[in-house]
Formats: structure tokens, sequence, C-alpha cells
């Protein structure tokens, strides 16, 4: 079967894994990686529909869209259908070879007016210039907290006056009861779509080290200190989200 329309089904985390080491998105996890995020995160659809209504009202004459952490480029596929723009160029990163050698086939099997640049690298090392549509989606959370400020900052400086950053993330919540309610309704939407109770935990264990999510009011502060003149929540489906946040 082609790379290119895989139908694989995740049964990554299905029988027990005897040394349980941190999740990393290797050639196992980029086959079955379509199935795998439609089943774990709840509304992903939906945001890379968004993404593409996005990109029609932003992307400006003659700039760079990025899709960073673009794994098989779904967001940047969206992107490239939507955008209206002329001399528009995206430019999709992502540091997992496995991901960017398929990323690179489903590229090449749609046709489009707008050059697609794949890139295999590290979203922290690669200059953004002259941008008007940024997209995390749900790719910050794989950043070193450390480091995410340096990286939002980063992103203000490359984005044009008008240009718009949207940030999909697993949030995080002080409010205990709330963590707690928000983690088991995914858990239950993981289970309405045919994961079991071992695949679950097994994840959730791979993920611990790897996955480190912040609070709604952490992301607001880090656009603002970045220098962002507007932020906004604008989806949240238990404790998936995704933000945007536009330099004026
Ligand atoms: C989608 N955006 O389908 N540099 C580059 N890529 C990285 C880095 C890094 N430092 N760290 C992690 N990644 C996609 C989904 S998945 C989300 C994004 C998930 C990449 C990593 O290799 C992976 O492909 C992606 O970020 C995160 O819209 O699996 O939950």
């Amino acid at each position: 079967m082609s790379h290119i329309m895989s139908k694989q089904t995740d049964n990554i985390f299905a029988a027990p894994v005897n040394k349980l080491g941190d999740f990393q998105f290797d050639q196992q996890v980029a086959e079955v990686f379509p199935d795998m995020i439609k089943r774990s995160v709840p509304g992903y659809s939906n945001i890379i529909t968004a993404i593409g209504m996005l990109t029609k009202r932003f992307a400006q004459d003659d700039s760079n869209l990025y899709d960073l952490g673009c794994s098989l480029g779904a967001a940047t596929i969206e992107m490239r259908r939507n955008v209206s723009r002329s001399n528009c160029k995206i430019i999709a990163v992502d540091n997992s070879s496995a991901m960017i050698e398929r990323c690179q086939l489903h590229i090449n099997a749609f046709k489009s007016n707008t050059e697609v640049e794949v890139v295999c690298g590290d979203i922290q090392q690669i200059d953004i210039t002259n941008a008007s549509v940024v997209i995390l989606n749900f790719t910050l959370q794989f950043i070193d907290p450390q480091d995410r400020q340096t990286l939002i900052s980063n992103i203000y400086r490359g984005l044009k006056p008008g240009g718009i950053l949207l940030v999909s993330e697993k949030l995080r919540f002080e409010n205990e009861t709330a963590q707690q309610l928000l983690t088991d309704l995914h858990h239950d939407f993981k289970r309405a779509n045919g994961y079991s109770e071992l695949e679950i935990s097994q994840k959730r264990t791979a993920l611990e080290n790897v996955m480190l999510t912040d609070t709604l009011d952490i992301h607001r502060q880090r656009f603002e200190n970045a220098g962002f003149g507007t932020s906004e929540l604008w989806f949240q489906c238990f404790n998936f989200s995704s933000m945007i946040a536009i330099k004026t």
C-alpha cells in the first residue's frame, strides 16, 4: 500500500510494552499518525478546517506561511488549498525524518500554484521571516518549557504587521477538579474511539516526560511578553485548545 493514502490503525500501545521509553515521532508513529491524531485529539479536524479559514483571511501577498511541527502536512495542505493571495510560500518544518519523508509525498500528491518547502529541522533553529501566518498545531507542547518564550518571541519578530500565529495545545488546569474532569472526559473520548485501558495508560506514561502542558494563563502571558497586541482562545474541547495571537 502506498504511504500517501496510508489508512493504518494505531495499535502501538495495544499490547503490553516491556520497557516503556519516552514517546518518539519515529517511523512506527508516522505510519499510523493520521489515525492516531484523529482518535486522540478532540476537535482535530475542526481545527484543521479553521486553519484554512484563517489562512484565507490572513495570508498576505508576497509573504511566507509557516507550519511548525508539520508532521504529515495536514495543516500545510489545508493552508495551500485556501491561500488566495499571490506569491505566497509555505514552509513546513519537522525534526522527525520519518514524518518529513511522508509529508513530502503527501504534498507531492496535490497540485497547486503555491510553493511548499518541506524542511527537516528544529523549529527553534530556523529563520522566521516575512511571515503572515504561522501555525504551531500541537507542537509547542513538545518544546522544552524553558525555550517556549524564545520561540514565541522569535515568531513575533518574524511576523509582518497584521500577521497571525495559531497555537493549538493540550491545556493543564490549576483547579484540581477541573483538571481531573477534563482529563477523564478526554479518556472517555479515546475509549469511544476504540482505545483500550491499556493503550490509554501506556500512552500516558510514554508522553509523561515529553509533553509538558501549560495553563491558559501561561500561554496568554507568553503572547503578551512577546508583544502580541491581541490573543484569544478560539476553540476548546475538554483539555484540548486552540489559540490565536495577532501582531498589530
Ligand atoms: C498536524 N502539526 O497534524 N522541531 C521540529 N518539529 C518538532 C520539534 C522540534 N523541536 N519537536 C517536536 N516536533 C501537526 C501535528 S504533532 C502533535 C503535530 C502530536 C514535531 C514532532 O516530530 C511531531 O511531528 C510534531 O512536532 C507534533 O497538524 O503528535 O500530538
